[in-house]
């Protein structure tokens, strides 16, 4: 029995009528539980998992770490627990954060309120008795008031429909739900597909252990050398010396976490300066590259400067000139998703890894391996990082309905409608945690989370006293958030590629800019409405 399913210890199953019910033990649900006792509500966690975790229960792959530095990607709503934990490096790796997540789960008692193993198949909401009603996959419904989705935002595993894999006889993994036993790639032909954030950091793992890795690149990506490291006790140490002092200066960063952000403009300063600044920052490593300039995702010229230079670091670290070639992006810098990668280049230096572009498309899969513009490649193992529904493929795949039997799938046919990324109009009582149109992927996400459970939870101890039993978003506040978000978007060049944040990389997805850019002004907006009475929310 592994460690994770010998720490779990199963909810009963015998109360099932609510307060509260929660879909998901990540760092939300998670979080939401321990928020909702504490307001004396009676919760319940359903969670599809064997264990808590969420995305780090699920992307167990090999290599796979955060991008966002670990004294700042942990909660913050307990003194005691920040200053108790120690991180171990600069960027926490799957096993180190799932372990975190279990500390909390043991330290707050959480566990006798979760039930694994229980997906969730549908929500219906129950106007007459002014409750959600969730089936469970596994047979039995239970009802609760609030029903609140902290189903993550990068959940639904996405494989694309490739045409006979169902004829490939080797394994077929997704980077996105990961045997927790491991794989071993000892002596195996491996072809990985994807070169996103999860590719980019599989790949260098995997190379290392198989006899030959095929990369599948539909489209290059952008990565900057994470320059992972081992945390320094003394560093450590001075930031929990004054870890709110840490927490408060950070949530006024655009991405609520440290971000190095420059306020100058690529095209102001002089070359040797700005390339400069490029280097010590790709010498440090880590995201904030990207904030080298303020103008990179407004000003297509501005973001030639940093494109250029990131290809030419390629041309310098891939010894084929061929395959340095074909692992420069040729899109905008920072559109899509930015990646940080250890040893990602270089590992196109090993003899044993080759890469395949596949942007006319995967012609099949076969008992062999796969085939490309006609020619086969012969694999044992097939890794999928091809990414994600994002944002609202996990809230979509549960059936929810709301006021009328309205499907969720059928009010979001055009593209996701909510208000301010916590509550859909016609859905009432149902939160949605780092929901579409809330800041989310753009930010370092706990702090965004708690943001949400601490909205949340505030609401619903608002409403308690005032005998207030049911809260949904206004139409007219709903349609003007919807607007505003997009807004944003569209006076960026964040909207002008076919990324995941707009929902192309799933064939037939409603195009619509699916996050919030801006935390600091996103969490005002959100104090000015509770300070005008939940402006643009309607009781009864
Ligand atoms: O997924 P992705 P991901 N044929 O969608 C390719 C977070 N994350 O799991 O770009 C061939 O970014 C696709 O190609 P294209 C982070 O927010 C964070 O890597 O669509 N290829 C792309 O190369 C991240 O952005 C961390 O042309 C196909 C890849 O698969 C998000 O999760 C680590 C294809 C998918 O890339 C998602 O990252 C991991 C097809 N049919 C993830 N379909 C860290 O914190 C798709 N692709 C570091």
């Amino acid at each position: 029995m592994s460690e994770i399913s010998q720490r779990v210890t199963q909810a009963s199953d015998t109360e099932l009528d609510y307060d509260a019910i929660v879909v998901g033990a990540g760092f939300a649900g998670l979080y939401m539980l321990h928020r909702l006792r504490s307001l004396g509500l009676r919760a319940r966690v359903f969670e599809a998992g064997s264990g808590v975790g969420g995305t780090w229960f699920w992307n167990a792959y090999p290599g796979a770490r955060c991008d966002i530095e670990s004294m700042e990607y942990s909660y913050q709503f307990d003194e005691a627990l920040q200053q108790e934990w120690v991180w171990s490096e600069r960027y926490a790796a799957q096993p180190e954060i799932l372990s975190y997540l279990n500390h909390v789960a043991d330290r707050f008692d959480l566990r006798r309120d979760i039930q694994f193993d229980t997906r969730v198949q549908a929500a219906t909401y129950e106007e007459a008795q002014g409750r959600w009603r969730v089936r469970l996959e596994k047979g039995g419904t239970a009802t609760a008031r609030y029903c609140i989705m902290a189903t993550g935002v990068l959940s639904s595993a996405n494989i694309p429909a490739i045409p006979g894999l169902a004829d490939f006889p080797g394994q077929v993994l997704h980077t996105g739900n990961w045997p927790h036993a491991g794989v071993d790639f000892t002596g195996k032909r491996v072809g990985v597909v994807g070169t996103g954030s999860s590719g980019i950091q599989v790949i260098p793992e995997i190379a290392k252990q198989a006899a030959h890795l095929t990369v599948f690149q539909r489209t290059a990506s952008y990565t900057i050398p994470a320059r992972n490291a081992p945390l320094d006790p003394a560093a450590q140490a001075a930031v929990k010396a004054d870890y709110q002092g840490l927490r408060q200066r950070v949530s006024l960063m655009p991405i609520g976490a440290e971000f190095y952000h420059r306020d100058v403009s690529a095209l102001a300063e002089a070359p040797a300066a700005r390339e400069a600044e490029m280097e010590a920052r790709w010498r440090k490593g880590g995201t904030s590259f990207g904030a080298a300039f303020n103008d990179l995702m407004l000003s297509k010229e501005a973001n030639q400067v940093a494109a250029d230079f990131v290809r030419a670091k390629i041309r310098s670290l891939v010894a084929d000139a061929a395959t340095a070639e074909r692992l420069m992006p040729k899109q905008l810098f920072g559109c899509k998703r930015i990646c940080l990668d250890t040893d990602y280049y270089a590992t196109f230096n090993r003899p044993n890894v080759s890469l395949v572009d596949v942007s006319g498309g995967i012609e099949a899969a076969t008992a062999q391996g796969l085939r490309v513009a006609g020619r086969d490649y012969a694999l044992d193992t097939l890794v999928f990082a091809t990414g994600f529904d994002a944002m609202t493929g996990a809230l979509l795949k549960v059936d929810i309905r709301g006021v009328g039997g309205l499907p969720l799938s059928q009010k979001w046919a055009e593209g996701a409608r909510t208000y301010l990324g916590l509550q859909v109009q016609g859905f009432p009582n149902l939160f949605t945690i780092t929901g579409p149109q809330s800041p989310s992927v753009f930010t370092n996400m706990v702090p965004s989370i708690e943001q949400h459970v601490e909205f949340i939870a505030d609401c619903i101890a608002y409403m308690q006293p005032r005998g207030l039993t049911r809260v949904e978003p206004v139409k007219a506040a709903e349609d003007a958030w919807v607007e505003h978000v997009g807004g944003i978007a569209a006076s960026t060049l964040y909207a002008s590629c076919n990324s995941w944040y707009l929902g192309a990389n799933i064939p037939g997805k409603p195009r619509v800019f699916l996050a919030h850019i801006g935390f600091p002004t996103y969490v005002q907006r959100c104090r000015e409405v509770v300070a005008k009475d939940y402006e643009g929310f309607a009781f009864a």
